[in-house]
């Protein structure tokens, strides 16, 4: 089978409100991302495929931020208005949710401590569509975990955007997530 003739699955990486322009570790024009993955998840469910949508799930307190001894302002706290999902981004009762960062661990991939490669091994899917927030965390880190998992994916750059906090993060985690074997488009 040639890449691209898998069943294919969408991953929307962490769409929320402390990732954007306004939340707690702002990504800029990270509210760009919704209407290309708007798209793609109407296509997605309109031909039967998966989509799976993160989100950070942080607890009050966690060694994730820094005022327990991690790197992050306190963001995505369990049923915050921060840690919602944008509210352009598309609902739909077939989207899966996959929670992560739930404890002490940094979780940045959505494969880290979560159901999400049985998920999609159950459904058969061979080749995963990823984007969403932000480019040089969660999403670099769920791209390479897809690879190592046996998955083909594409990393979708329209569809995302990066912290920066050192500049050239973003280009850095693109090159990494390409020489890691992923089709970047
Ligand atoms: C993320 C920083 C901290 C992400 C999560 O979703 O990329 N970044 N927690
Ligand atoms: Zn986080």
């Amino acid at each position: 089978m040639n890449p691209g003739d898998g069943k294919r699955a969408l991953i929307v990486v962490d769409v929320q409100n402390d990732f954007c322009p306004g939340g707690a570790v702002a990504v800029a024009r990270g509210d760009e991302v919704v209407a290309p993955l708007n798209r793609l998840i109407a296509e997605f469910l309109a031909h039967d495929e998966l989509v799976v949508k993160s989100r950070d799930w942080h607890p009050a307190r966690t060694k994730h931020f820094a005022a327990y001894g991690g790197t992050w302002p306190v963001h995505c706290v369990q049923g915050t208005t921060g840690a919602q999902f944008h509210s352009q981004l598309l609902e739909d009762p077939r989207i899966v949710v996959v929670s992560k960062g739930t404890g002490d661990e940094d979780n940045y991939s959505a494969f880290d401590s979560t159901e999400l490669a049985r998920i999609l091994r159950e459904r058969g899917v061979k080749e995963v569509w990823v984007g969403g927030l932000a480019t040089d965390y969660c999403v670099k880190n769920t791209v390479l975990d897809a690879l190592r998992e046996g998955f083909t994916v594409r990393a979708l750059t329209d569809a995302m955007r990066a912290v920066n906090l050192q500049p050239g993060d973003d280009a850095r985690a693109l090159e990494e997530m390409r020489r890691a074997g992923a089709e970047i488009v």
